[in-house]
């Protein structure tokens, strides 16, 4: 058998390519005596590092070997990450609609895809040719769930099985966060123990409701891995997706590492990869994660489209990171609860407290983005703010004010919040740098709407006659789309929806947004700055000149001023010729520096 192995990783080390073929000299089939030594004991030690019998090893090998060569030749419904369409009809008659709301996606078409389905080799082509190190660490990956719908539960099981190379996949971790379907309690045990005897997926239970934070901390707990890799319950991975990771820990072991998380799509199930430019990780002072196109600096500091790609914080649900590292820079808190700002905490924290945070461009990994949750929140509490508090008291220093400033209903509830002394011990114990060296050193394109380095005045915009303020009225800023820059009654200061700065290249702005006007139109618009904070100057339709004397606002391209006239409560606010003595072109900024 310990032959039979051998060969059989010989075969996938040769199909894959990636084989350092240490200590092979005979480099053809049949070496001499000191070649089948190297791989006897090669073997060994792989089967030592996973703790199976060579039986096991060559077994899983030949399932995965066999996936590899039969993938791209697979046909059915959805292969080839193709989407299932479904007619109008068969939506009406299998009432698609209902059940569209209660699982937050097409459990229909999922379910008639193979568990098994094929994807396509979703790496640029730098990627294939890149020949990884054969002693990678081991990988267990840690899938959390909690009343997920079956087939797409099982397809990220059968993703990672079928494209992980056995030699690396220790195991894999279910962990149900105390779901009660049906399918996911006893029939799920049968179909694990029918489909992978040997046991390499296994389920841990909990016997309460964790939430997803102290799930995968529970998850990781249960890891034995060299290297855990958390994944949501509704993921694909690609081919390839987990020897980059691999390689890039063992280089670095303090780096927390994001896989490019492309889409599925909720609707039809199809595999929306190639990447978008929007692919680094951000955040809003509100406390909400975003995603940003790769900065300037970064991509000045890479040198190929192969390498790492630091990011500020990451998505939440995908990443790899060494066991034992993830313990000792502090987990998570688990003073969270059920869902949400724990990805901004490990992102802050890993950065402060000496790691990196990086997306590993060879590595791609589907995700369904669901606009909902298929599940119940218990208490209905505000679980994200309340998670979000947590980690801005502990991590934010001074500029947790900007976060308090969007979140005045949070200020008074500390209590709610709960305790969170052990995480400011952890901070202290780790000897972890401040918030301002995150900002200047990691993120330094994040504007800071109160800070003298990018802006001279902040606050309410008003006007004094009609009492109005410049207001995003009910414009979701997270859209990112343009819209009319609003005035609306002022609010003192209790709407962070009425805080704009004037910056030091002259924008009227938001993190994202700035007044932009013209040409041909008296409307002023609200739409994203054409600068970040190393550009230069601000494109001519954002630029805006403060008169001190007579309190106006110019609009650098028109040179026609901001104006309040014959603007009602809610309407947009407009340009008219500059008067110094007209009172609805007067404003002033609740705060100058
Ligand atoms: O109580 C719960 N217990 C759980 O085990 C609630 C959820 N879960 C599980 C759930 O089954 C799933 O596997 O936790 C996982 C994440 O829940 P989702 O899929 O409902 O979350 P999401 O994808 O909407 O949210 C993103 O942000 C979250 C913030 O707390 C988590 O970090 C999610 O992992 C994260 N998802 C991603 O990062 C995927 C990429 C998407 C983006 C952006
Ligand atoms: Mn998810």
């Amino acid at each position: 058998t310990l032959s039979a192995c051998l060969c059989l990783a010989y075969v996938y080390v040769t199909l894959s390519g990636r084989r350092q073929n240490a200590g092979s000299g005979g480099g053809g089939g049949r070496g001499g005596d000191t070649t089948d030594r190297s791989r006897d004991s090669e073997l060994d030690s792989i089967c030592r590092q996973l703790d199976v019998t060579p039986d096991v090893y060559q077994a899983r090998l030949r399932r995965f070997t066999e996936y590899q060569k039969s993938e791209p030749f697979r046909q059915g419904p959805g292969e080839q990450g193709h989407g299932v369409y479904l007619t109008a009809d068969e939506k009406n008659r299998l009432g698609y609609d209902a059940m569209f709301t209660k699982e937050a996606f097409n459990r229909i078409s999922s379910d008639r895809i193979s568990l098994d389905r094929s994807l396509n080799d979703m790496r640029a082509m730098e990627c294939r040719s890149i020949s990884y190190p054969a002693d990678l660490p081991t990988l267990s990956v840690v899938i959390i769930f909690h009343e997920e719908a079956w087939s797409s539960l099982m397809r990220t099981v059968h993703s990672v099985v079928n494209r992980t190379p056995p030699r690396y996949l220790k195991e894999v971790v279910l962990l149900d966060d105390f779901s009660t379907k049906e399918h996911l309690l006893r029939n799920l045990d049968n179909y694990l123990a029918r489909t992978f005897p040997d046991g390499v997926v296994r389920v841990v239970r909990s016997r309460e409701r964790l939430g997803l934070i102290r799930a995968r901390l529970e998850g990781a707990k249960a890891a034995t891995g060299d290297v855990v890799a958390f994944l949501d319950s509704h993921c694909e991975a690609t081919k390839g997706w987990a020897e980059p990771l691999l390689a890039r820990i063992k280089e670095s072991r303090s780096a927390v590492l994001c896989p490019i998380i492309e889409s599925v799509s909720a609707d039809s199930l199809s595999y929306n990869g190639g990447g978008s430019s929007y692919s680094v990780g951000s955040f809003w002072w509100s406390g909400h994660f975003t995603w940003d196109m790769i900065p300037e600096h970064e991509l000045r500091r890479r040198q190929k489209h192969t390498d790492p790609i630091r990011s500020a914080t990451m998505a939440g649900g995908l990443f790899a990171v060494d066991r034992k590292y993830f313990f000792e820079v502090g987990a998570y808190d688990e003073g969270m609860g059920i869902w949400g700002g724990e990805n901004l905490e490990i992102s802050f924290r890993v950065w402060m407290c000496g790691g990196t945070l990086e997306f590993i461009p060879c590595s791609r990994v589907g995700h369904i983005f669901r606009a909902s949750h298929p599940y119940s929140f218990p208490g209905h509490k505000d679980y994200h703010g309340l998670n979000t508090m947590r980690l801005v008291d502990v991590w934010m220093d001074e500029y947790k004010r900007l976060f308090y400033m969007h979140r005045h209903d949070l200020v008074s509830r500390t209590a709610d919040r709960g305790d969170v002394s052990s995480r400011v011990a952890l901070r202290k114990r780790l000897n972890c740098k401040p918030f301002s060296w995150y900002l200047e050193n990691v993120i330094p394109e994040k504007f800071i709407p109160d800070s003298t380095r990018d802006v001279t005045a902040y606050g309410m915009l008003r006007n004094p006659i009609t009492n109005m303020c410049v207001d995003l009225l009910n414009y979701n800023e997270f859209d990112r789309n343009p819209t009319a820059a609003g005035l609306y009654s002022c609010q003192g200061g209790a709407s962070g929806r009425q805080i704009f700065s004037y910056s030091r290249k002259q924008e009227i702005r938001r993190e994202w947004g700035c007044l932009q006007a013209g040409p041909g139109s008296d409307r002023v618009s609200f739409i994203t700055c054409t600068t970040r904070v190393t550009d230069p100057e601000a494109g001519a339709g954002q630029r805006w000149q403060l008169d001190p004397q007579a309190k106006t606002i110019r609009h650098s391209a028109s040179g026609r001023c901001l104006s309040a006239e014959g603007v009602k409560n809610g309407e947009a606010a407009k340009l008219s010729d500059c008067s110094a003595t007209n009172p609805h072109q007067v404003w002033e900024f609740e705060h100058r520096l």
